[in-house]
């Protein structure tokens, strides 16, 4: 194999792509909403494709409007190595959760043209689509469909909360490709992302060696109770629906809480109905989500969840409605890869570190169909689904070097 150790991306280049998407759905405190399946994110494939045609690379497009960008190896039959993340971002989301993978496995391709450098097996950047979840829950789902977690159907048919279908919306922005979503070999899988949490940079490491992604559990609760008159309904007779919500939120808390030091517990939407001022809520939608890297905990926060909830709606006199939208095991990731990670790492003099995913991530979904590993980056305070999300080109740099040099050693010169 010849000496690639000296092989460099271009931090400039990729840095001038990722503020270039930064501005399609740019916000104006310097974040990015480009919610999955807009007119918003549209555009933003759309640069996407634009970027990969002028590298010379063939797009594929599959059902679930996943964008696979080839770089032909010099053995076509092999399957490809892939990389790649997601576009598409939370409503009040950062410039780089899931853009940063898919550009730098971009600037991976378009540096190898550059250094006339030829694989054995093709190589491939992917978009996947839906990544996010917060438009269609759940998360994931389209990395989900190529991993065979769930039907086309059943992705097609998820809605948003204004009642629109996810195959809808893929067919409405021109995305509803025609190739087969999974059901293809692929050699194995390097996703680059951000850490979204403060570990990396507490320590002044450069890059995380990802060794799991932890497990999910997401819920829709629905409580219902009477709406009535705030003014003349006295308080023993009423059926407050709020009232019961605003102590499952406690209860939420109390049970990420109860699992130190790794659980994490969250309420992120609740939607009171009728929502107005002087009626009494006769009913609450909310959302809760449990995360841990280990099943048995996860079974437990479940558990504790469902009966915490049963006495709330009993002494509020409530009825209450549990649905559970995602259930998401915890995923080790491929030792080979993580191998070739921790190998890249160290052949750059990069500082590292193993690390366990908090988030969820597309790769989570591909490591059940294809050797995965993942390379994190820092991020500015570990913040990320938030306006203020920064890196360092630096830190964009070093990652994309990494996942150069992970890809090649699997990709083979
Ligand atoms: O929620 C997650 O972990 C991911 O960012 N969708
Ligand atoms: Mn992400
Ligand atoms: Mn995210
Ligand atoms: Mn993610």
């Amino acid at each position: 194999m010849p000496d690639l150790s000296n092989l460099r991306i271009d931090g400039a280049r990729l840095w001038d792509s990722l503020m270039e998407m930064g501005q399609i759905g740019g916000t104006p405190k310097g974040g990015c909403n480009r919610l999955t399946l807009t007119d918003v994110d549209r555009r933003g494939r759309d640069l996407f494709a634009r970027w990969c045609s002028e590298a010379g690379l063939a797009m594929t497009v599959d059902a679930m409007g996943n964008m696979f960008a080839r770089r032909a190896g010099t053995e076509a039959g092999l399957p490809p190595v892939m990389m790649g993340s997601h576009l598409d971002t939370q409503p009040t989301g950062g410039k780089f959760d899931g853009v940063l993978g898919v550009l730098a496995g971009l600037e991976v391709l378009r540096s190898l043209d550059d250094l006339n450098i030829r694989t054995r097996h093709p190589i491939e950047v992917a978009n996947w689509t839906n990544e996010e979840g917060s438009r269609f829950a759940p998360a994931m789902v389209a990395s989900g469909v190529f991993a065979g977690a769930y039907t086309l159907e059943q992705a097609y048919a998820i809605r948003d909360r204004d009642g629109k279908a996810l195959g809808d919306e893929l067919e409405r922005i021109g995305f509803k490709g025609e190739a087969p979503c999974g059901g293809r070999a692929i050699r194995a899988m390097f996703e680059l992302h951000i850490e979204q949490g403060p570990i990396l940079e507490d320590e002044g490491i450069d890059i995380g060696v990802v060794t799991h992604g932890q497990g999910q559990r997401w819920y829709e609760v629905t409580l219902t109770g009477f709406e009535s008159h705030a003014g003349s309904t006295p308080m023993p007779r009423r059926r407050d629906a709020l009232v019961g919500a605003a102590k499952v939120v406690e209860l939420v808390n109390r049970v990420g809480l109860d699992h130190p030091p790794l659980a994490v517990s969250t309420v992120g939407m609740l939607q009171p109905y009728p929502g107005s001022r002087n009626v009494i809520p006769g009913q609450v939608f909310l959302t809760c989500e449990f995360r841990h890297p280990e099943e048995a905990v996860l079974v437990a926060m479940d558990r504790a969840l469902r009966d915490g909830i049963a006495a709330i709606a009993a002494e509020a006199k409530l009825d209450v409605e549990i649905k559970q939208v995602f259930d998401y095991p915890p995923v080790p990731f491929d030792e080979g890869c993580v191998g070739a990670v921790r190998r890249a790492a160290e052949r750059g003099g990069f500082r590292h570190r193993d690390i366990v995913s908090g988030a969820g991530h597309d790769a989570c979904y591909i490591a059940r169909v294809a050797p995965t590993a993942m390379i994190f980056t820092p991020c500015v305070g570990g913040i990320s689904h938030n306006e203020s999300e920064e890196i360092s080109p630096a830190w964009a740099s070093a990652g994309t070097q990494v996942l150069l040099h992970a890809v090649l050693e699997i990709a083979e010169v």
